[in-house]
């Protein structure tokens, strides 16, 4: 009985973990606070956990804003000032497990560049979340996060667009919804440009 059980689909050898903006300014309270933002935090440490272990990459992105952004409002963007470089808002979550090493990448620090997709995000070295993928040997993305309807959309139609196949933790995720159904728009559009989705309780380690 035991045998014939079925192991819960693992990460392969040439997966990798995109944690995708769990910074304070996009939780409960914070500056742009995502409803039930919070709630991802559980879920993703649940997967970075399965990939430390498996010793697969966990990359962190990070919005990164300078605080002249043209994003912010008092700049004629949509959005109030959130994530301003260096501040208490633009830190991960203290309840995020952060890997020894972590690999960050920040995105958004153009001031005149609005950045949703981490794609091309770059840690302090200038090396580009794409060109870490591809030189880690990477095939497959499992993606969570901030916001589900932004940064985790973008992210996810780059990564499919460049060949990746693309997993979308979808209880690890949360959406802005600036109007009430963009997250599930834009779970639909991951689907349609050939995302695949589970949850991190069919994550096996
Ligand atoms: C994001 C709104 C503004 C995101 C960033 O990372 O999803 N959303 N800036
Ligand atoms: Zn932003």
């Amino acid at each position: 009985m035991a045998a014939e059980m079925k192991k819960s689909p693992s990460p392969e050898t040439d997966s990798a973990l995109i944690v995708v903006d769990v910074e304070n300014d996009f939780l409960p309270g914070g500056a742009l606070g995502v409803r039930a933002g919070d709630q991802v935090i559980a879920p993703m440490n649940r997967a970075i956990d399965v990939f430390l272990k498996e010793k697969l990459p966990v990359l962190y992105s990070r919005d990164w804003h300078p605080r002249d952004h043209s994003s912010f409002q008092q700049n004629g963007g949509p959005w109030p000032p959130h994530c301003v470089q260096d501040t208490e808002g633009a830190r991960f979550s203290s309840d995020l497990s952060i890997s020894k090493n972590p690999l960050v990448f920040s995105k958004g620090t153009n001031a005149a560049q609005e950045e949703y997709s981490a794609f091309h995000a770059r840690d302090t070295a200038g090396n580009t979340v794409s060109e870490v993928l591809e030189r880690l040997g990477v095939r497959h993305v499992f993606i969570g996060g901030l916001a589900t309807d932004y940064c985790v959309l973008n992210t996810a139609l780059d990564l499919l667009k460049a060949g990746y196949r693309v997993t979308v933790l979808t209880d690890a995720c949360r959406a802005v919804n600036v109007a009430p159904h963009d997250g599930e728009k834009a779970l639909e559009k991951m689907i349609a440009a050939g995302a695949m989705m589970m949850t991190t309780q069919d994550l096996g380690g």
